[in-house]
């Protein structure tokens, strides 16, 4: 392992570079935080107005290609003085004809390299606090964004890399200060979606929306804590929140929701684009997601489908998560004769939520089979939509299609321990 100096950059480029990036400001913060600044192997810190930014650099010798896929810091296991260890953690891709070589340089720089044999049925958590053992990755750094793209770097951002870990080792959901400006995008994005939900959203979104609003402070003047909202939802359906620093894998996403914990950003978009974000920010899933799952109907389907995920292999991770993607984001229902928007990803975009219900684009009925194989994109409007006849409905058919996910056991969560139990398919 070499150091490296200061001011050399670091010889990566493209989607590596801004990978490293990433990892760098958010080690900076953590490292701020727990105020260790000091230099070790393979680290340099640089100082600069308090604020500790950190150049890694693992230098394997050996003749192969690596493709360097995340770079994500954490912190380690706590040290017996009570300090967390930084830690990185590192997704590479090789081909198989050099994996030894790769395992043998890796040997020479790493004290402890071990291969653990790949399972027929993937790990999942057995328990709420198995969670912690998810890898909980961040997939969605999009290698194309502006480096200096405010949603990236904004410090409520920041922070929720730090807060998302200190709560993956059971800590209190972190308090954001949000600046006037963010306080302000909050409050237009509020006030237009608010004046539209009447005659757009489902009746369960609106009831949700109304207690919050009577309970839990909601409105437009300020942008609602994770730890409030998360007190209040635990007293309505059990579920409760985590700050998260972005879009993670859909399994670890999945598996949390078998325990009715969801995975919620902190940070809030850019005021520039406050009717359409392409990513989950705070207004998607305080606007778009907690009113739903205030519902108990609601909330028992979105668990379901976690406990279909769990030890699922990844072609049917793949169409459950589609399935997600076109009932809790995106899922329209008739209510009453008219077809209202149940989707979080609609209830928290202005401009898709009075599209999706403009009869411009295509609708489907509901049909989990051909849901589950829609192809989809995740940066602009659905061309196409699916309409359930009821909650009920989707319920009853979502349940039978989990039914035909072919996996060597059952599972029945137990809401006493907050564990699944898994019993052996006979
Ligand atoms: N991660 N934080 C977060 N929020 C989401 O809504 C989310 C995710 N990862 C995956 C994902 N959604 C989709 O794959 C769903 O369709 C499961
Ligand atoms: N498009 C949504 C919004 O603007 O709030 C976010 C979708 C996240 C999947
Ligand atoms: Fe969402």
């Amino acid at each position: 392992m070499k150091t490296e100096g200061g001011a050399q950059a670091p010889p990566f480029a493209g989607r590596e570079q801004s990978l490293i990036e990433d990892a760098r400001r958010s080690a900076a913060v953590l490292a701020g935080l727990s105020g260790s600044s000091r230099a070790r192997d393979g680290l340099v810190f640089e100082q600069k107005d308090g604020r500790v930014t950190i150049n890694v650099l693992f230098a394997l010798s050996g003749t192969f290609e690596a493709k360097l896929l995340h770079v994500e810091s954490r912190p380690g296991r706590k040290s017996k003085n009570g300090a967390t260890d930084l830690e990185f953690f590192m997704k590479c891709e090789v081909h198989s004809s050099d994996l030894d070589v790769f395992v043998n340089s890796l040997k020479r720089v790493v004290d402890d390299v071990r291969s653990v044999p790949e399972e027929k049925v993937p790990w999942f958590p057995r328990q709420i606090k198995d969670l912690d053992r998810c890898n909980m990755l961040i997939t969605k750094f999009d290698p194309d964004m502006d480096q200096d793209h405010p949603v990236r770097l904004s410090p409520p951002r920041l922070l929720s890399y730090v807060g998302y870990r200190l709560c993956h080792r059971g800590e209190p959901l972190p308090t954001v200060e949000y600046t006037a400006e963010e306080v302000s995008t909050w409050r237009h994005v509020y006030r237009q979606l608010r004046g539209i939900y009447p005659g757009l959203a489902c009746r369960q979104f609106l009831d949700g929306l109304q207690q919050l609003e009577e309970e839990a402070g909601y409105g437009e003047d300020r942008i609602p804590q994770l730890r409030e909202v998360s007190a209040f939802l635990k007293g309505k359906t059990g579920f409760q929140l985590r700050p998260v620093a972005g879009l993670l894998s859909a399994r670890d996403f999945l598996c949390s929701l078998a325990f009715r914990v969801f995975q919620c950003t902190q940070y809030i978009r850019h005021s520039s684009a406050p009717m359409h974000s392409p990513e989950p920010d705070c207004c998607h899933e305080l606007l778009g997601h907690i009113p739903m799952l205030a519902d108990k109907e609601f909330a028992q389907f979105s668990q379901e489908i976690g406990l279909a995920s769990l030890g699922a292999s990844d072609e049917d991770i793949e169409k459950l998560s589609t399935l997600y993607w076109f009932t809790v984001e995106f899922g329209l229902c008739k209510q009453n004769g008219a077809v209202k928007a149940y989707g979080a990803g609609l209830l928290s975009s202005y401009g898709e939520l009075v599209y999706a219900l403009s009869n411009e684009p295509e609708y489907k009925p509901f049909n989990p089979e051909e849901m589950a194989t829609q192809p989809y994109q995740d940066q602009t409007y659905q061309p196409v939509y699916f309409v359930s006849e009821s909650f009920e409905d989707a319920k009853t058919k979502m349940r039978r299609y989990s039914a035909t996910i072919k996996r060597p056991f059952a599972v029945r969560y137990d809401p006493f321990t907050c564990s699944v139990e898994v019993l052996d398919q006979p």
